[in-house]
């Protein structure tokens, strides 16, 4: 059963797109969207005219949980869960959640649990300030001597993972020949949350999310079996960048990716309806991360996804700027209505070194495998 939540919002187009995907990606249907021009007011987030509705829309929704698509203080936290009766999850666990469920190997399960000990610390610290200068005493119902230790056992947790991790980062490699071992070419999807990677991959597959929900939940199930001209591949949907990742998930973030450094293609989806500024920004920031972790370019392929949203002129235009009008790995494809899904096929099954160049599309046939 897939979890539910309502979800708090800011009120732009590309803001909404983002958090439902996140939302998306941690599993949650999302009963009901309330957007806002301003959500760090100081006692909820959001304004008390506000709250009334949402408390309303709860009891009537009936969520799971509430997601606020910002960063939220204990206080507000607090504040938020006494009037909804619900748990609270702000933008930051969001998104530590969907690292939690994508991370795969001993390293990276160790990064995330690092992050989420961080998150944990910054809010201790908020309750101990709080205690400490008797403005809440007992937040929580935590006196301050359980707070501070509180506040050390998150910092003595934080050590034990810190050496683990020392010892992880030397056991990569044999991880990564294990997954060669399954003698299977890879193909991985990157990109940011909402390009499009799901719906490619769904086009790629022939099989939709929703048939198989329960499949999804877990990292192993997101890698799925494809068959291109005769040949077997495994194809498998990554965790998505994120815009205003906070600099301590960083390193959780890349060590989810890792996956990528032993994948033999790499598609780097792009939504080339995004404007030129974010274009460039998202573009940039991908290259650099995954430069940053070890993927080569020769392994890369550019897919500007959602090319039915504009015309063929601007995406020219678009790729231009992004300077991949000469590189031979790029394709213009729509995921939604099809269009270049068996080019695309094509070009992977061409850089993965089979001889044979496959000029028409007659030549090719995706088959699908489980
Ligand atoms: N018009 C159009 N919409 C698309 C295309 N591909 C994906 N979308 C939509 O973009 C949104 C995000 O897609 P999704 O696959 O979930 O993105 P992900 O976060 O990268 O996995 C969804 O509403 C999709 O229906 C496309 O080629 N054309
Ligand atoms: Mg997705």
């Amino acid at each position: 059963m897939k979890k539910s939540a309502i979800l708090i919002t800011y009120n732009e187009e590309d803001a909404i797109t983002e958090a439902v995907g996140l939302c998306d990606s941690a599993g949650y249907t999302i009963l009901h969207i309330i957007k806002q021009s301003f959500l760090k007011k100081p006692k909820y987030g959001i304004s008390e005219g506000v709250l009334e509705n949402l408390v309303e829309l709860t009891e009537r929704l009936q969520p799971n949980i509430i997601i606020f698509d910002e960063i939220l203080k204990p206080s507000q936290n607090y504040n938020l869960a006494s009037k909804l009766k619900r748990e609270i999850f702000d933008r930051e666990m969001l998104i530590l959640e969907i690292f939690e469920s994508r991370s795969s190997s001993a390293e990276s399960k160790l990064q995330v649990k690092l992050a989420q000990l961080r998150y944990e610390m910054t809010r201790a610290k908020e309750r101990v300030r709080l205690s400490s200068m008797g403005e809440q005493p007992g937040f929580m119902g935590i006196g301050k001597f359980e707070v501070d230790v509180y506040y050390n056992d998150i910092k003595h947790r934080m050590q034990t993972i810190r050496s683990k991790l020392e010892k992880a980062g030397k056991q990569r490699e044999l991880h990564r020949q294990g997954r060669k071992r399954l003698g299977f070419k890879t193909i991985s999807l990157a990109g940011y949350t909402s390009a499009g990677k799901t719906t490619l991959f769904n086009a790629l597959t022939g099989e939709t999310r929703e048939e198989s929900q329960e499949l999804f939940t877990t990292l192993s199930t997101t890698t799925r079996r494809i068959t291109i001209d005769q040949e077997s591949f495994l194809i498998s949907d990554t965790v998505g960048f994120i815009s205003k990742l906070p600099a301590y998930m960083i390193d959780a973030f890349k060590s989810t990716l890792e996956e990528l450094n032993y994948t033999d293609v790499v598609l780097v989806v792009i939504d080339i309806s995004d404007s030129i500024f974010d274009l460039k920004k998202k573009f940039t920031s991908c290259i650099r991360t995954l430069s940053e972790i070890g993927v080569e370019m020769d392994r890369i392929v550019f897919v500007c996804n959602k090319s039915d949203l504009t015309s063929k002129e601007r995406v020219y235009e678009k790729m231009e700027i992004l300077g991949l009008v000469d590189n031979k790995k790029k394709i213009d494809i729509s995921s939604k209505t099809g269009y270049n899904i068996d080019k695309l096929a094509i070009l992977i099954k061409n850089i993965t070194g089979s001889q044979k160049i496959l000029k028409n599309k007659n030549d090719i046939g995706i088959t699908y495998g489980h």
